[in-house]
């Protein structure tokens, strides 16, 4: 029995009975991260109810606040059904990129761990609906999380009403891997967090609701949204090998530990890529203080080289959740899920030293990066926790195969068309061709350690002939531009489908 309280368990209803709880206008603060954790039954059945208002003539759109990206039966439905007016944060539904790069949605790709204190500080209005999956409620009323933490606190604690969705797909023996803590305080009354190693335990395993909010509970049994990886190919494995290479030289100089720090690691297969060449390199005792664990580090935990990995989601091929769901017992007690704003928590990131990974759609040669935006306003995906990590780690690495679309597109530009990370929180980039260490260089000295190392042989002439004209005609020479060309690759790809000439 997932429902233990008797209070809650009088508030089961169908799901199509609960999404008309939901108002035209209203904001929504639905649980999900990565494709795991988000409810799964009322997103679908509020759609169908949007679709059939819309066919009736009647406006319906909702104000949505997640975690980051869900699944299709959440952002794809209810992007479909036209049904959401606005959303943060993270996004990677394809529907809903769709709609957003027409001008149909506003989006607002905020830094993932400045949700929840947003939502508190009041700067994104009231929040009317919690819609939340857990994976079971107790006999006290409080919450079993399910495969995501993200921002369930907060929506619980903020919403004036509150859905629930229990999920029985979820394992049962997740009880107890959560970590949910509860002392986090607007200012002037913040106080250190008292997290100093990746494994320390700060808060409680269950979530907290104040029962006489909860409007409906709703039983399901449905998987997460398990995307699959791709096996790394060649040129993943040649950046990964770079990047394991530049940690063996770390250690070797005494500037890492042989255990390394925390890693962070992005999403993609890249980023899954650089987690699978760890098994076979020489470093033991690793932890992982990032915001997802994905399949990369199921093979690294079961190989005994990750000694614990904490996050606040799973992002995991269908084949590995079905790996941690026959032996979640034993992955339990070297796994931790935590609200997001404590996975990506600036204060805690830079207390224990990180090592981020994260991929990016373009970089400049002085290192500036966009990893959001195509041709400068297109969004891709949004931040997510890049920014986060990135700013505040020990060692901020960025990694991209150095051309896109069948090479059409150089990952190294002149000039990047949007910038996320700002070159001071870009310090080593990685591509196939090789790895530019930035530490410590100033601009001109970036720019030729980029193009040597990471552009692509097709486009490096080009990047080197542009700076060695902006050396000579740059307006200042502290970071040398030649501002009506800067942006011409760009434009040539608009215009004719290729960067090149
Ligand atoms: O497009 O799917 O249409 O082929 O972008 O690119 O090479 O598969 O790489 O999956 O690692 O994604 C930056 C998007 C890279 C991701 C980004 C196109 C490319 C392809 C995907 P197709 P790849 P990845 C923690 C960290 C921001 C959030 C973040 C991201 C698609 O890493 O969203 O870091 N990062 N979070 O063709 C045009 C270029 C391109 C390009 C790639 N220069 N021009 N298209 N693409 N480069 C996780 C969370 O926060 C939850």
């Amino acid at each position: 029995m997932r429902i233990a309280s008797l209070e809650l368990r009088s508030k089961v209803m169908p799901a199509e009975e609960a999404a008309r709880l939901i108002e035209s206008g209203s904001a929504v603060g639905m649980s999900g991260f990565t494709g795991s954790g988000y409810p799964k039954a009322v997103p679908l059945a509020l759609a169908a109810h949007i679709e059939a208002e819309h066919a009736a003539g009647r406006a319906f759109k909702v104000r949505m606040w997640t975690g980051a990206s869900t699944g299709p039966e959440l952002d794809g439905a209810l992007a479909k059904a036209d049904g959401i007016e606005f959303r943060l944060p993270y996004n990677s539904d394809p529907i809903a990129r769709e709609r957003i790069n027409k001008g149909e949605m506003n989006y607002f790709d905020m830094h993932l761990s400045q949700v929840a204190p947003m939502a508190w500080q009041g700067f994104l209005g009231p929040l009317d609906t919690a819609v939340i999956e857990v994976s079971g409620i107790r006999a006290d009323g409080s919450l079993i999380p399910s495969s995501s933490v993200g921002n369930n606190k907060t929506w619980l604690d903020r919403a004036s009403k509150v859905i629930l969705e229990v999920n029985s797909w979820q394992n049962e023996a997740l009880e107890g891997m959560h970590d949910i803590y509860y002392g986090t305080a607007l200012p002037p009354s913040r106080v250190p967090i008292p997290l100093v190693k990746p494994d320390d335990r700060i808060g409680e395993p269950y979530l907290k609701v104040d029962p006489a909010k909860v409007v409906a509970v709703v039983e399901t049994d449905r998987p997460d949204r398990n995307a699959p990886f791709s096996p790394p190919d060649e040129k993943a494995k040649a950046i990964a090998g770079h990047i394991l290479e530049f940690l063996q030289h770390e250690v070797k100089l005494g500037r890492l530990p042989s255990a390394l720090l925390p890693i962070q690691s992005g999403v993609g297969n890249i980023a899954n890529a650089v987690l699978t060449g760890l098994v076979d390199a020489p470093f033991d005792s690793l932890t992982s203080y990032t915001e997802v664990i994905q399949d990369g580090m199921l093979d690294l935990l079961d190989s005994g080289k990750l000694r614990m990995a904490s996050a606040t989601a799973f992002s995991l091929s269908p084949e590995a959740a079905a790996r941690v769901n026959a032996d979640m017992r034993r992955y339990r007690d070297k796994m931790i899920l935590r609200p997001q704003e404590i996975s990506n928590h600036p204060e805690l990131i830079r207390r224990l030293g990180c090592i981020a990974m994260n991929g990016l759609i373009e970089a400049d040669i002085y290192g500036a990066v966009n990893s959001t935006h195509v041709m400068g306003s297109r969004i891709q995906n949004g931040i997510g926790g890049s920014g986060d990590f990135a700013r505040n780690a020990y060692i901020s690495i960025f990694m991209t195969p150095s051309t896109a679309k069948g090479g059409k597109i150089s990952a190294i530009v002149p000039q990047a068309s949007h910038v996320d990370h700002i070159n001071q929180d870009v310090q080593v980039i990685v591509t196939e061709q090789g790895l530019a260490d930035l530490r410590g260089l100033s601009p001109k000295e970036r720019a030729k350690v980029i193009i040597a190392n990471c552009a692509h042989p097709d486009y490096r002439p080009l990047l080197e002939d542009y700076y060695a004209r902006a050396l000579k005609g740059s307006y200042g020479l502290q970071s040398p531009s030649l501002p009506a060309e800067a942006l011409s690759w760009h434009q040539r790809f608009i215009e004719t489908g290729s960067m090149l000439p």
